[in-house]
């Protein structure tokens, strides 16, 4: 007999409620969209239907490895954890928990591990050799937010629901499905606000399938959009279309931002952008008039060299515009685990370079140092030098810019440990890989998404079907690594870790006379929280503390773990509120338009106007694909060939290319096949990141069958925004010319 089991998607940032169906053999066999969803509604993508498929994939690792005269061989649980122990605190003994680096991956934005424990393991090692995948992707995002509001996780979501006019520059999620703006059914919403006589503008390089939809496509050069920007404040300001309604008494720093603009009319923007000084008008006026407006950026703005300059501009046009913080603007969710809202208060605000990289002076952004720059932090010698690595659901030797040097980096630390379900180019490397369950084996909330949601909502999706006997899930197996490196051996009772955090926590809270909990006894609260695994007692108390929670039974009808499983479909939670000025953490408590070290890298900005490119590489992802780690499932892998360079014809017939072109960026040289395509902007080329599966000693067996190039290997990773340390991915400088 089969049954049916309901599971949150974890793929991707839309987050869509499944069915899935569960065999005779307790396997996945099927999944579909849950039509009775509060907040998917039924939608599921491709991947999402090959859930079955990814969770039973033969290459998944069932068994930790362990590095045995040079091989890596399956072993016990017990002596993977013991082998962790022995070379973790071999390292920590001789050159500290600091010379252990940590690689987060961005899978960990979709599991309750990476999100409650991967920051313990960070903290135990109390080290500042820590990157992530947000360097290769949203973190000027959190640093324009971090200056405007005070707060780098305080996204500014579009209301897709309720906007007249959608601006999407750099993003494509008919494909992608949308990024920091979680809303299942991205296409759906498009197609919604087109029938409800809305206008939709897509700012992209290339015609991709968003574009499609658009009433205008604007195909910008890449890496313009800072100068596009500006010039649509300039024109704001010109035409005395700046008009803040609600936000004037929260907004300061305009003057300046109008000094600023000054220097970017359209017709001195217009040749480097590629956009006509009219069309760049008729936006902002556009804009400006819309009943209310949203522009959205992600990224095609992100990763490039001006990402925090382009992502603070976004902002500033919907502040400009009114159309921060109103309904049909963008808004901030309310996350339901981010603490019940505080008084309106001044903050301490966001600083940026606490500390340098030690060998190339990079600024600490978000206690992070840039991805780019770990090879160089393991192959430098000296003090504070990278002994050691730990990587948790990531792929840099793919996903960063020069992975060959960084494949070689990692190859010579003296010890690495991956938690990662695949033996892939970056885990072949480890001393021991310890594999999480599949997804279906693990319970699920979006922890790291419920900020970024277009609706607000919360609903918990437990393990649907039970682990292997003495199969650690993920969060026992970063909580265990959290307690080796403190000392406290392999074997010890991961219960420690939650214990300590929630009394920690509700320690803060109960002296916090804003807390819902203000006063109370932590004794008293920690008895309420249910039995269990640490992870739910500590899911229950963020719930319980946060806006919509049950403040440990001051608010009766008031959120709970076990309120949302007994609510499977989730719990809707209404439309995105107006928070301004609660949301607010700046020094002034107020918006805060006009950072100095925004204002500071304008004179970069104006000084590439003139610059003038050859071909500039941009990336574009498919449907079927996540990233380096989806081309394992023969559901997904089928088909013509993706990793292919598209060309304009009018480029293909001047460079007299058919089939092979040769593409040379700063880093390599790679000879790829080309897919001539009127959809790309004449002097650019795209092609794909994620491939180039040719490493030897993995096992991902279907991906190796057809590999495709590793685009990253164009790219020596020296091209950065300064501000944000994220490396340049989009508009990268290439030259190309016919193979052979
Ligand atoms: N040229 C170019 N490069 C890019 C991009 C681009 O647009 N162009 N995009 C960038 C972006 S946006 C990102 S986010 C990065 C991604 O960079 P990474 O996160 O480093 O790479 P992924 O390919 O997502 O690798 C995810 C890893 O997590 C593992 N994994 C999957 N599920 C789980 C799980 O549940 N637990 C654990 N522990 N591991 C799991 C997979 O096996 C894989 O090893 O790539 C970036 N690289
Ligand atoms: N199917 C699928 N879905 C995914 C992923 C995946 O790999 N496959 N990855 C997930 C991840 S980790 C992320 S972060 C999100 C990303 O989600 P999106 O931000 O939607 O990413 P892309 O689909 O790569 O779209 C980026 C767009 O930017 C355009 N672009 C490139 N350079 C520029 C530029 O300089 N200016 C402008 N205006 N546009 C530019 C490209 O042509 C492309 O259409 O997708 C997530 N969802
Ligand atoms: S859109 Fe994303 S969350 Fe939804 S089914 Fe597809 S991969 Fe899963
Ligand atoms: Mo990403």
């Amino acid at each position: 007999m089969t049954r049916t089991a309901l599971r949150i998607c974890p793929l991707c940032e839309a987050t869509c409620g499944m069915v899935l169906t569960i065999d005779d053999n307790d396997r996945v066999s099927a999944a579909r969209g849950d039509r009775d969803d509060v907040f998917s509604h039924g939608f599921i993508c491709p991947k999402g239907a090959s859930f079955g498929e990814l969770d039973n994939d033969p290459d998944r690792l069932q068994n930790p490895l362990v590095r045995r005269d040079g091989e890596l061989v399956e072993t016990t649980w017990a002596q993977a954890f013991a082998a962790a122990t022995e070379g973790l605190q071999r390292v920590i003994a001789g050159t500290g928990g600091a010379s252990v680096a940590v690689y987060l991956g961005n899978p960990n934005a979709h599991t309750i591990a990476g999100s409650l424990y991967g920051p313990v393991v960070i903290k135990s090692l109390g080290t500042k050799q820590v990157y992530s995948a947000s360097t290769l992707d949203q973190m000027p995002k959190h640093v324009a937010c971090g200056y405007l509001y005070g707060n780098p996780v305080a996204f500014t979501v579009p209301d897709l629901d309720r906007t007249d006019y959608l601006v999407i520059l750099g993003a494509n999620p008919l494909v992608s499905n949308g990024s920091l703006a979680t809303a299942a059914d991205f296409p759906g919403k498009i197609k919604a606000l087109r029938r409800r006589g809305g206008t939709l503008v897509v700012i992209d390089p290339s015609r991709t399938r968003t574009a499609e939809l658009a009433d205008r496509h604007l195909a910008v050069r890449p890496g313009s959009d800072a100068a596009l920007l500006f010039a649509i404040v300039h024109v704001l300001f010109d035409e005395d279309l700046v008009e803040l309604g609600r936000l004037a008494e929260h907004v300061t720093g305009l003057e300046r931002v109008r000094a600023a603009a000054a220097d970017f009319p359209p017709a001195a923007v217009a040749d480097h952008c590629g956009v006509d000084a009219d069309e760049i008008r008729t936006l902002a006026r556009e804009i400006a008039a819309a009943p209310s407006a949203a522009v959205y950026g992600r990224i095609g703005t992100s990763t490039v060299e001006f990402g925090t300059l382009t992502s603070w501009l976004v902002d500033v046009v919907n502040i400009l515009t009114g159309n921060l913080d109103r309904p049909g603007g963008v808004m901030f969710a309310s996350s339901p685990i981010a603490g019940a809202p505080r008084p309106a208060r001044p903050g301490r605000g966001f600083k940026t370079g606490r500390w340098h990289s030690r060998v190339s002076g990079h600024r600490e952004v978000l206690s992070e140092m840039p991805a780019v720059a770990l090879a160089e932090e393991i192959e430098t010698p000296g003090e504070g030098q990278i002994r050691a690595m730990i990587t948790i659901a990531g792929n840099p030797v793919l996903s960063a810019p020069a992975g060959a040097r960084l494949a070689d980096a990692l190859a010579g630390v003296e010890f690495m440990v991956s938690v990662d379900p695949y033996r892939n180019e970056t885990t072949r490397h480890a001393d021991v890989i310890l594999p999480p369950p599949p997804p279906s084996r693990a319970a699920h909330f979006d922890l790291a998404l419920s900020g970024a949601m277009v609706r607000n909502n919360a609903r918990f999706s437990p393990p649907v079907l039970p682990l292997a006997a003495g199969r650690p899930d993920e969060c026992e197996i970063l909580a265990r690594l959290a307690l080796i490196v403190l000392g406290l051996g392999p074997d010890a009772d991961s219960n420690l870790v939650d214990d300590q955090v929630i009394g920690s926590t509700l320690g803060k809270e109960v002296a916090d006379e804003y807390s819902p909990v203000a006063g109370r006894s932590v004794e008293e609260l920690t008895a309420m929280l249910p039995d269990g695994r640490g992870y739910e007692r500590r899911l229950d108390m963020m719930l319980r503390l946060g806006p919509f929670g049950d403040g440990f039974g001051t608010k009766p009808d008031g959120l709970t773990l076990q309120r949302l499983k007994d609510a499977p479909h989730g719990v809707d939670l209404g439309p995105l509120v107006p928070r301004i000025p609660e949301v607010l953490r700046t020094p002034s408590g107020t918006v805060e338009l006009d950072p100095e070290p925004i204002l500071a890298d304008i004179p970069r900005l104006l000084a590439a106007l003139t610059s003038e490119p050859g071909f500039l590489l941009i990336g574009r992802r498919h449907l079927r694909s996540n990233n380096s780690w989806m081309h394992n499932l023969p559901a997904l892998s089928g088909g013509s060939n993706r990793c292919t360079l598209q060309i304009h014809p009018d480029d293909a017939a001047r460079l007299g290319l058919d089939e092979l072109a040769v593409v040379t960026g700063p880093g390599g040289k790679l000879e790829v096949p080309v897919e001539i395509t009127d959809a790309i902007r004449p002097g650019v080329v795209s092609l794909p990141h994620g491939w180039g599966h040719t490493e030897p000693g993995t096992r991902m067996r279907v991906a190796a069958r057809n590999p495709g190039v590793n685009v990253n290997s164009l790219n020596d990773g020296t091209l950065l925004d300064p501000l944000s340390g994220t490396a340049v991915l989009n508009a990268l400088p290439v030259e190309v010319a016919r193979a052979g």
